[in-house]
């Protein structure tokens, strides 16, 4: 058995009135019988998926959010989220058509019970990946310092989670941003079936925020008046400009972790310890002995809630129709966003100016133009960037918008997600794309989906730059592709420039577009010069750009192996006699599907080249577009032009022998013509 020593009342003077307390009974009331018949629900087989119910826990988000402003301060959660979205104000109709995946759902039957949103009243979601949120929210809190708004951002979240990465990631980066962020720490002492002692060094989880030089505070998280008292405490010192705050709520919760979960491995002493002090009983019984409340008008009040979830809420659940599957499609990236398709280039002169210029041109002008832009990554700042790329930015716009990250991908990329859910338009730097994979959960899980899950109420506008390919001997761990990663992610944009002006005019785009958008550079490019127009340039999202025109053979590439490729013309040109047209595919997801079709369908002949691995790659794409859209106006079968499929040596030779170049796609097209 483990039961917390932890179970003081907080030392601050804020007490609940009785007219309060009584609707806070009601609420509570109403949470637990909510979540009782959700239960039902779930039995009947009218919810699906994972269930996480959160009987016994209810003082924490009644407390903590009674002290704050729900509505206006910015909440986000973990996956047992019903309870915090209703307090927020979210309609409990909606929230019980959500969970029976019904279009009148708040999230339109797209997110479920883990992913409840409701962005009207800042009810900012539920996501299922453990310390998902953290960064989030840090996010969130620094949108709101940046626009000097007095909301504050509230993440809620169970004991386990501070075991994640992100927790520790998030609170270094709030307290030395100083962020106006609430950590509310719900323990219930289990991360599912793994007691905290048998999982966690540190059992006080309000120690482990103190480390960080958080101001912390853990209190008994079963009694309102309690939670509230602190919670009134913490949300002062937040709401005050003094930084983040950590709040510990021991509590306890009654079911099991989900559905699923027969509860076996918890001791029933503990159970019944627990169960002493239900929250709901508690606040109860104290308002009849004080005779400020009567047994009569509770069991009246509880009949009526019964009677209210069942004849309005169940029944607005049942009845309401399903999503259109002719809209299966619908949320996953913005509609009509007028961004995706550029402007035409200016009219005027050109400048002769390196890729790194072209990104540093286009910050500029984005930073000047808009305050709410504002650029993250590591060594960005004082350093100016490793490729050079914000030099001078922090000079120009300071610390606050130029923002030295520490070194925490996953961390920083999330907390740049975040604002962008509150209105800032980050632009992440991450330094090398091999550092990219630890950021994948945000990349993937909070700044792909948000929109999609969340029924089109959230998106999130986040630029995403980073370099990647095989630079000169860098080894195994710094010569990622990983583009194919990216381009295979539903609701992200990949672009990928192969000159300046590409550079330039993509991060403008990318950057006014309402999707996340991620730009793969390249190592070997920043110091690459080309002609940039002198007016403001908007490079489509989306298409191809035909970077030669020809008419025997159609080579297909993007990034640096357009410049192999133009190499590899000129061989065919002069030596050969065949005129080959190079299709850049600039825009990897979503691929021009038509400009493939069209160039193909010309030449007859197709090769792809690619720097990466060949596997579930940007060839293999291709190639499937070409089988489906121009099958059989092929003469020969594509080619591809790919990596070796290795970690990439050190060797030079080794290195050399693993990347295509020219000659290798000179010779795959003399194959293709059978010359060779
Ligand atoms: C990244 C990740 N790892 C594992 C899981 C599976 N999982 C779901 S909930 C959970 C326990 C989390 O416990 P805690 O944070 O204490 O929250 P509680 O469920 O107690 O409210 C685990 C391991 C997950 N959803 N995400
Ligand atoms: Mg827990």
């Amino acid at each position: 058995m483990y039961i917390t020593k932890a179970m003081s009342t907080a030392d601050a003077p804020h007490t609940l009135s009785v007219a309060d307390k009584k609707r806070l009974l009601r609420e509570m009331l109403f949470a637990r019988r909510f979540e009782g018949r959700c239960y039902e629900a779930y039995v009947e087989r009218k919810i699906g998926g994972f269930l996480h119910l959160y009987p016994g826990q209810e003082a924490c988000a009644h407390g903590v959010l009674e002290a704050a402003r729900p509505g206006q301060d910015y909440v986000i959660t973990g996956y047992r989220d019903h309870v915090h979205a209703i307090k927020c104000g979210a309609d409990p109709k909606a929230v019980m058509a959500e969970l029976f995946g019904k279009e009148t759902g708040v999230c339109k039957g797209r997110g479920g019970s883990m992913h409840i949103f409701d962005v009207e009243h800042r009810f900012m979601g539920g996501y299922a990946l453990v310390g998902g949120p953290f960064p989030l929210a840090a996010g969130m809190a620094k949108a709101i310092k940046l626009k000097g708004g007095d909301e504050i951002a509230i993440c809620f979240l169970g004991d386990a989670a501070n075991n994640q990465g992100t927790f520790h990631e998030t609170l270094n980066m709030a307290k030395v941003w100083n962020l106006p962020v609430l950590f509310v720490c719900e323990n219930n002492l289990y991360g599912i079936g793994t007691r905290i002692d048998r999982s966690t060094a540190v059992l006080d989880q309000y120690k482990r925020a103190a480390a960080y030089d958080i101001t912390a505070q853990q209190v008994d998280g079963q009694d309102i008046e309690v939670v509230y008292a602190a919670a009134r405490q913490a949300v002062d010192h937040v709401r005050g400009g003094n930084g983040p705050y950590f709040l510990e709520l021991m509590t306890y919760r009654y079911r099991g972790h989900s559905m699923s979960d027969s509860n076996a491995y918890r001791v029933k002493d503990e159970e019944r310890t627990w169960n002493k002090r239900d929250p709901i009983v508690m606040l109860r019984d104290r308002l009849i002995a004080a005779k400020q409340y009567s047994e009569k008008e509770y069991q009246a009040l509880d009949e009526e809630i019964i009677k209210h979830i069942e004849d309005d809420i169940i029944k607005f659940a049942e009845e309401s129709p399903e999503p259109k599957k002719e809209e299966l499609e619908k949320y996953v990236l913005a509609e009509n966003d007028p961004w995706v398709k550029g402007k035409p280039t200016p009219k005027g002169g050109t400048k002769e100016m390196m890729y790194w210029e072209a990104i540093r041109r286009a910050h500029d002008e984005e930073m000047t133009r808009d305050p709410l832009v504002i650029a993250m990554g590591e060594d960005i700042g004082v350093v100016g960037g490793t490729y050079k790329a914000t030099t001078g930015l922090y000079d120009k716009f300071g610390a606050e918008r130029v923002m030295d990250a520490p070194i925490s991908e996953n961390g920083y990329t999330g907390l740049g997600i975040g604002a962008s859910f509150a209105g800032v338009r980050p632009i992440i730097e991450i330094m090398s794309v091999n550092f990219a994979w630890l950021a994948l959960d945000q990349i993937v899980n909070s700044a792909a989906k948000v929109r999609y899950m969340s029924g089109g109420q959230l998106t999130a506008p986040v630029v995403i730059r980073s370099p990647g390919g095989t630079a000169h001997q860098l080894g195994a761990q710094h010569s990622a592709r990983m583009e194919k990663v990216f381009m295979g992610i539903a609701g992200l944009r990949v672009v990928t420039p192969s000159s300046p002006r590409q550079a330039y005019g993509l991060l403008k785009s990318a950057l006014r577009c309402n999707d996340p958008v991620f730009i793969n550079e390249h190592e070997l490019m920043y110091n690459m010069k080309g002609e940039v127009p002198d007016g403001e340039y908007f490079h489509p999202l989306e298409g191809s750009e035909v970077a030669r025109a020809g008419r025997d053979v159609t080579l297909l590439c993007y990034n640096i192996s357009v410049h192999w490729c133009m190499k590899a013309a000129e061989i065919l040109s002069s030596q050969h006699g065949i005129d080959a047209e190079i299709i850049d595919l600039y825009a990897l997801s979503p691929l021009d599907r038509a400009g493939i079709k069209a160039s193909v369908s010309k030449t007859h002949k197709a090769v792809i080249v690619e720097e990466a691995e060949p596997a579930v790659g940007v060839g293999a794409e291709v190639m499937a577009i070409i089988n489906e859209e121009c099958f059989f106006e092929l003469d020969a079968a594509p080619v591809r032009v790919s990596a070796a499929n290795v970690p990439m040596p050190y060797n030079h030779t080794l290195e050399k022998a693993a990347i295509p170049n020219a000659q290798d796609v000179v010779n795959a097209v003399l194959e293709l013509f059978g010359k060779v």
